[in-house]
């Protein structure tokens, strides 16, 4: 073994897995159960990831959670109880919980153990783990399950530290409940986390300033009961409604739809939008037409019908315009689910500032300035996202072959094969990473096939006695090639969002998931399997 900084003996392991999110959990499960030396390392001081650190007031999912949960077990399948169609974070981190007391998971982790670089050593054909503390591991693969949405982005706001209140991210919330009876609560950002975030806020906070930069198009989530009958079937049937969520296009069974929008009369559209807007489902006016997000003016036909909505719902027209958004594609930053988003703005303890007419000069230390005024705030919350999708492998400090770091590699943006594996980085494979679907799908179905497919490379691998597997330059290249050419095909990329990076200053700006859909890059990564993983090579 090389020499390493950190001269503390490294541990051995067959497998480092970074994350104890729902990726983490079931690599950890999947390979462990295989007879795999697995250790797990993850920064919280528990299991559940997203689940664990997004406990802000509303935080809940918008896939249903019959099908936001696991589906390799069908006894996990039968004997866990959703509340709710959309449940909330405690419900789900009890759900992750269960699974690790479960599979016994916790006993393979190392909690609160940040890793803070990881070299490949060229001459052992292991990676080399060095922990914040101190820690270091050896191992023949790393595996990442760090989370596309992990690593909170900071405001980009001056003046922070001069704030006398109190101020959290909602990506970071803490631990313990947050009074805020008779606050004054400001919010900056009006993604997801914002939008379920703040009516839960204004029923409880005496007064809630809300400073939009951009506003987002949001669906009504109808969540409610599970409905038990839905929950019947789906057991009864295991796992016929999973096997549709895998071969689909978004992880979600859906019709996949045949005609334009642009073919049927507008009296049929309308009908059709608000069918669907009454489902209350994430996809469901957007996959209305094949051609929502192909075609400019076929998505301004669903646009406008969710403007009008709005100026239903919100009273006041001035503040419904300032409300609706303009200026890009419906769906190409990621929609949002909500319960009484818009309503919220009619209650009277509620102000929008909008920081197009009035930008954000820096924090106070009263609270926000505007070029317009200064907003006293006694509570001051940051639902501003994520340095999203490959901030938290760049922020690892990877190294591969000869030294080379992952942020240099990844300079001009995210190479990758399969959104799985980089070259120069062999035995590195990374769940749910940049040109996989990722993001752009009900995660858990994308983390099941990456772990599965993950796993049974690293299980071949040790039966044929391979000590280092990587992806070929020609097949980074070209996969990368492909991901780009799908994406141009669609509206995506022409909107500034968290998918391009275009969130974080200074970030390239590249269209990261790939838009092929669930179902066929599923189909693709066999095909790469069934060739004798086609596109890697192998020493
Ligand atoms: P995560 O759950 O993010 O876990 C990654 C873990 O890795 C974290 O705990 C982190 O602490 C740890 N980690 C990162 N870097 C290091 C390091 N260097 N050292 C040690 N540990 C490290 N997706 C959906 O499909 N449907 C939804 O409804 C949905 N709702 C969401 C709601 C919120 C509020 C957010 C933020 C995201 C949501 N997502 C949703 C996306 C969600 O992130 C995924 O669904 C899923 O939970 C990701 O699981 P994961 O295990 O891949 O990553
Ligand atoms: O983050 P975001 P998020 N000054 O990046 C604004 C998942 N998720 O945490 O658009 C002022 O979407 C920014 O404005 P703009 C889901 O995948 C799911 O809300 O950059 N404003 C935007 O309004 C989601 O997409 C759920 O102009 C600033 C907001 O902050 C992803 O996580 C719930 C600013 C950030 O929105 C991220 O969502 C929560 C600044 N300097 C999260 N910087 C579910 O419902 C940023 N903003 C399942």
């Amino acid at each position: 073994m090389t020499t390493h900084p950190n001269d503390a003996t490294p541990a051995e392991a067959d497998v480092v897995v970074v994350g104890a999110g729902f990726a983490g959990l079931y690599l950890v499960h999947r390979l462990r159960s295989a007879g795999l030396d697995v250790v797990g390392i993850e920064a919280g001081s528990d299991v559940g990831g997203t689940w664990y650190w997004n406990r802000y007031p509303g935080a809940r999912c918008d896939i249903p959670s019959m099908l936001y949960s696991y589906s390799f077990d069908e006894d996990l399948v039968k004997e866990w109880d959703w509340p709710e169609k959309y449940s909330a974070q405690p419900d789900i981190l009890a759900y992750l919980n269960h699974v690790a007391d479960r599979f016994d998971l916790r006993r393979s982790f190392r909690f609160d153990t940040r890793v803070r670089r990881a070299d490949f050593d060229d001459h052992t054909g292991r990676w080399i783990v060095a922990t914040e503390g101190g820690g270091v591991l050896s191992a023949r693969h790393l595996v990442t399950a760090v989370g596309a949405l992990s690593k909170s982005k900071p405001p980009e706001v001056p003046g922070l530290e001069r704030f006398a209140g109190r101020w959290m991210h909602t990506g970071a919330w803490p631990q313990e409940d947050v009074d805020l009876a008779g606050k004054h609560v400001g919010v900056i950002g009006t993604g997801s986390s914002g939008i379920q975030v703040i009516p839960i806020l204004a029923e409880g906070a005496a007064k809630v300033t809300v400073f939009q930069r951009t506003a987002n198009f949001t669906l009504p989530a109808k969540n409610g009961p599970i409905d038990p009958a839905l929950v019947e079937r789906m057991r009864e049937d295991y796992p016929a409604e999973h096997v549709a969520a895998r071969r689909s296009l978004f992880g979600i069974p859906a019709e996949r739809p045949t005609k334009s929008a642009l073919e049927v009369s507008e009296e049929e559209r309308t009908a059709t939008f608000t069918e669907r807007w009454n489902r209350g489902e994430l996809i469901g006016v957007l996959s209305s037409y094949y051609d929502l997000l192909l075609d400019r003016a076929a998505n301004e036909t669903a646009g406008e019908f969710v403007r009008d909505r709005i100026r239903e719902i919100v009273e006041d027209p001035a503040l419904a315009e300032a409300l609706v958004p303009q200026g890009y594609a419906f769906g190409t930053k990621r929609p949002c689910l909500d319960t009484n988003y818009y309503a919220t703005y009619n209650r009277p303890n509620v102000r929008l500032v909008n920081l197009r007419e009035t930008p954000l000069v820096g924090i106070t230390e009263a609270g926000v300035q505007t070029e317009a005024e200064e907003h006293p705030l006694d509570v001051l919350v940051f639902a501003t996202g994520f340095d999203a999708i490959t901030g938290p492998l760049t922020a690892m400090g990877i190294h591969g072959r000869d030294g080379v770091p992952l942020t240099e590699a990844w300079k001009h943006g995210p190479v990758t094969y399969l959104g799985l594996s980089v070259p120069q980085f062999p035995n590195l494979f990374t769940v749910t990473g940049p040109g996989s679907p990722s993001v752009l799908s009900n995660m858990v179905v994308s983390i099941e096939q990456h772990v599965e497919w993950i796993s049974d490379l690293i299980l071949s691998m040790r039966e044929r006695g391979v000590a280092t597997i990587e992806a070929t330059e020609v097949a980074a290249k070209d996969w990368t090639a492909h991901v780009q050419e799908v994406a141009e095909a669609t509206l995506y990329p022409e909107t500034d969002s968290w998918f391009t990076g275009a969130n974080v200053p200074g970030k390239p700006k590249v269209f990261m998931p790939y838009v092929g859909g669930v179902g066929r890059y599923r189909r693709i990564c066999d095909d790469v399997a069934a060739a004798d993983y086609r596109g890697f090579v192998t020493r």
